[in-house]
């Protein structure tokens, strides 16, 4: 039954709301006009505020309010101009308007969205309370809604209950509940009210805040201290649909370098270009695949950027050459201060003083402050001129051959202070985008400082290098960063408590955008025991950047340090990542082009799961087909449960049936019910007792998973075929996805796209290869099938002409495998029991 727009839930919760709330001296009473129509929403004037509802498409609302009647600039970080004008059509209605999908209602002064069956996306509690500058917003919290989002934010998965600040801030040796860190996504998503999941993105930059319900049960309530009131509402309904939405407005992240998916080896730092050179030696010799290695701060001469220690690594080109002779790239890092280094012919700091490139004090000098190379100054990157130059001083990293650069310290970090960072009065000189030319303070745009940094780098790395990708990892962002660069979650600790957390974090920044993220693998201060490195080697191999890194002072934690038997557990999961390449690459392009996150919350594709009878934390989706389930308590050896959505599912490491499939004896499963009979139209639960060597993973019934040979770095072409797992059950699919891995060929069309199908029927499986998309050659001549769950004897035949193809069957195992010759062209196969 729909529930009425009009609710009096609503009515009495605002009253309350508003008993709760002492009005402020300018608070916005109730009392409104009536709303004008406008060619795409709507504007009403209420009180001193003027509020103002556009809806740019269909789902997406652009909320303004204009305290004093003046609008705020319409200008954004986050959202590029053309995305801001866009507009969809409208219908007036009584109280407010409608899109195709939405109703935009004012109800007593308060700003109801509901969909088109009447249930309610999102609704004001209270009317907007202002406090000179600053503002405060309040939505209803249904009881059954979840929150998440905000980027990595610490505090555990949901944000529900809790509250969390938005500032930029170097945070190193955080601990699980800290916030404010690092970066500044001001964008959640709800999840589980009656109208769906929905998101909001309050496009301010200043330091922001959000409650969850903490402050006043039921009351969501989000503000910042000055700056725009400027909010988007994103209907869904499903979380996917506002995740995707949500990267229509503020960007997707581009395709990275297929390497950038490969095992990366850092520390802090490896200090010579010999110690680099035995590091990659000993990772080779031991078989851990490897693809990247990175440098840290000491590989530049005295802490200053755009320079190389001429003593500890008197040789880049020779060690890039070197290093790429192994198939391993070379990531360095660049922070983003230039050292204050007056007449020494430090040509970073001379020509960004000549052309005034460098944020300023209120007086109008320069602001001088100390961080690694002593005394720095700061590009001001809110210019886009000094994005600019900034950009081409990486010309010399790009002729050396580095792969890719490493933005640290932007938030921007500063030392000798308490606040950590610049004094917010210090000066940006904004001429960028849409924005006035003008001045701003620090406190305005500190939380896109390190975003803009980011910008300067990507924009240069791509005009250095026109047909490459560009890599930027960086530590500070603002929401659509992910545009210019992948990210990690800063200085955590070697601590389980931080394991846990990383993946928390990853979820909830894969849901603000930042699919491509990475947490330090073994923990960057501290040192883990030998069991928690292992079980971070186990998890990490499923993040979407797989980074090993650790503080200067900790032990090493490169894989072999604690002897041959972890070793050998590491090296197999590093050498599975390597394995599900295919499957990789093929989400990271899939993300590129949907905003679908690499890794999910297992809520993402199976929306039952948010009520769901496992404590779900931590589980997580690699996309769609694969389901990891870490232990809740890794430290303890303590039996728990995975919950598999409904479905059926397969053990990834056996490849059989598993749950309550794995008693069928009659093989595959047909849509929600197996051959048996049996439903898997509910959640299965699967007992689980810790294994340090072992990491529950399970393939949904209906996927065909693409994989590869092992090969030591993905420079190296895979031996044999491409292999084909298909794991019969509904909805039966999979994608194939290659392009050459490095260049920007893919966007001409150099690309290879072919999607799989399989239907599940009463003899068996037809597996139809559909048309091949794009120019691009694959490095295999032939496909490696192996049919999952199957029982019996089976024949394979190929084609129109139903030619035989020879096959085996392994009754244990449940599988029949065969091998296709292919050429490309669609082609129709039936695997039939007999
Ligand atoms: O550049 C040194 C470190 C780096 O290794 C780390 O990953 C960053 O988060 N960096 C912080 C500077 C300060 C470390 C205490």
């Amino acid at each position: 039954m729909p529930r009425p727009t009009h609710s009096p839930r609503i009515a009495a919760l605002a009253l309350a709301v508003a008993t709760l709330f002492a009005p402020c001296a300018h608070a916005q009473q109730a009392a409104s006009s009536t709303p004008t129509a406008t060619a795409s929403g709507l504007e009403v004037r209420q009180g001193p505020v003027t509020l103002r509802v556009v809806a740019l498409t269909d789902d997406i609302l652009r909320v303004t309010l204009a305290p004093g009647g003046a609008f705020p600039e319409d200008a954004s970080w986050a959202v590029p101009h053309g995305v801001r004008a866009q507009r969809a059509q409208v219908t007036p209605t009584a109280h407010g308007f409608a899109t195709r999908a939405l109703r935009v209602e004012l109800q007593d002064g308060r700003l109801v969205v509901s969909d088109m069956a009447g249930k309610i996306v999102s609704a004001d509690a209270a009317p907007v309370s202002l406090d000179g500058h600053a503002f405060t917003l309040k939505k209803s919290m249904p009881q059954s809604e979840h929150y998440f989002g905000l980027g990595d934010k610490t505090g555990g998965m949901d944000r529900r209950g809790k509250t969390f600040v938005d500032w930029n801030t170097d945070a190193f040796g955080f601990t699980s509940s800290d916030d404010p860190i690092y970066k500044s996504i001001p964008f959640f998503i709800g999840v589980g009210g009656d109208g769906g999941s929905y998101g909001i993105f309050l496009d301010n930059t200043r330091r922001s805040w959000f409650d969850f319900g903490h402050r006043i049960d039921g009351v969501l309530a989000f503000g910042a201290p000055d700056g725009p009131i400027d909010y988007y509402l994103i209907h869904g309904p499903s979380t996917a649909e506002v995740v995707r939405r949500y990267t229509d407005l503020t960007g997707k992240a581009p395709l990275a370098p297929r390497w950038a998916l490969g095992y990366q080896q850092s520390r802090y730092s490896y200090m010579t270009a010999d110690e680099t050179r035995q590091v990659a030696a000993k990772l080779r010799a031991e078989k851990i695949p490897t693809d990247v290695m990175w440098l840290d701060i000491d590989w530049q001469d005295r802490n200053r950027p755009f320079t190389a220690n001429p003593k500890t690594f008197p040789d880049m080109p020779g060690l890039v050459r070197d290093l790429g002779k192994q198939g391993i790239k070379l990531v360095t890092i660049t922070d983003l201060h230039v050292a204050a280094a007056p007449n020494q012919g430090y040509a970073p700091y001379d020509s960004g003083i000549k052309g005034d490139q460098f944020v300023k004090n209120p007086d109008g000098s320069t602001y001088v402050a100390p961080v690694w190379p002593g005394d720095s100054v700061f590009p001001d990157f809110t210019q886009a001129s000094t994005r600019d130059w900034y950009g081409t001083l990486f010309a010399d990293q790009v002729k050396m051959g580095i792969a890719g650069v490493w933005n640290d310290m932007n938030e921007p970090a500063i030392f000798g202070t308490p606040t950590k960072t610049m004094p917010l009065t210090t000066r940006h000189r904004i001429a960028s985008d849409d924005f006035a030319k003008r001045t701003a303070d620090h406190a305005e745009i500190h939380n896109v400082y390190g975003m803009q940094n980011t910008r300067a780098t990507y924009d240069g790395l791509r005009k250095l290098a026109p047909n490459e990708r560009a890599f930027v990892m960086t530590r500070a962002s603002y929401a659509g960063g992910q545009r210019y660069s992948v990210t990690w979650t800063g200085d955590n600790s070697a601590t389980w408590d931080h394991l846990k957390l990383s993946i928390q974090q990853l979820i909830n920044l894969g849901l603000s955008g930042f699919s491509y993220g990475a947490a330090d693998v073994s923990g960057f201060k501290g040192g883990p025991s030998p069991d928690l490195l292992t079980r971070w080697f186990e998890i990490g191999a499923f993040y979407p950047v797989f980074r090993d890194h650790s503080a200067k002072g900790t032990p090493r934690v490169e894989p072999w340090v604690d002897g041959p038997q972890h070793t050998a557990i590491r090296r197999r999961f590093v050498e599975e990542r390597y394995k599900l390449m295919p499957y990789l690459y093929a989400l990271a392009e899939q993300n590129a082009r949907t905003g679908d996150p690499i890794l999910r919350p297992v809520f993402y594709d199976y929306p039952d799961a948010i009520a769901s009878s496992c404590d779900e934390s931590w589980t997580f989706t690699l996309g769609r087909a694969l389901l990891v389930s870490p232990p809740p308590s890794p430290e303890s050896p303590q039996p728990y449960k995975t919950c598999l959505p409904a479905g059926g599912w397969y053990d990834y490491w056996t490849g059989l049936p598993a749950g309550r499939a794995q008693q069928q004896t009659a093989g595959v499963f047909q849509s929600a019910t197996d051959a048996t009979g049996e439903k898997h139209s509910r959640e299965d639960v699967v007992d689980e007792t810790p294994r340090l060597d072992h990491l529950p993973v399970y393939v949904r019934a209906g996927t065909i998973l693409p994989r590869q040979a092992v090969v030591q770095s993905t420079a190296e072409t895979p031996r044999g075929p491409l292999q084909l797992d298909v794991y019969p059950g509904p909805d039966c699919s999979g994608d194939i996805y290659l392009d050459d891995g490095h260049s920007m060929g893919y966007e001409r069309g150099e690309f290879l796209r072919q999607p799989v199908r399989c239907t599940v029927t009463a003899d068996g499986v037809t597996l139809d290869f559909g048309k091949r998309e794009g120019s691009f050659k694959p490095w295999w001549k032939q496909v490696a099938v192996t049919v999952h769950g199957w029982q019996g004897k089976g024949t394979v035949r190929s084609g129109a002409s139903a030619s035989a193809v020879e096959s085996q069957l392994n009754a244990k195992a449940r599988t029949l495998r065969f091998t296709l010759d292919d050429d490309g062209s669609a082609a129709s196969i039936a695997v039939r029991r007999n």
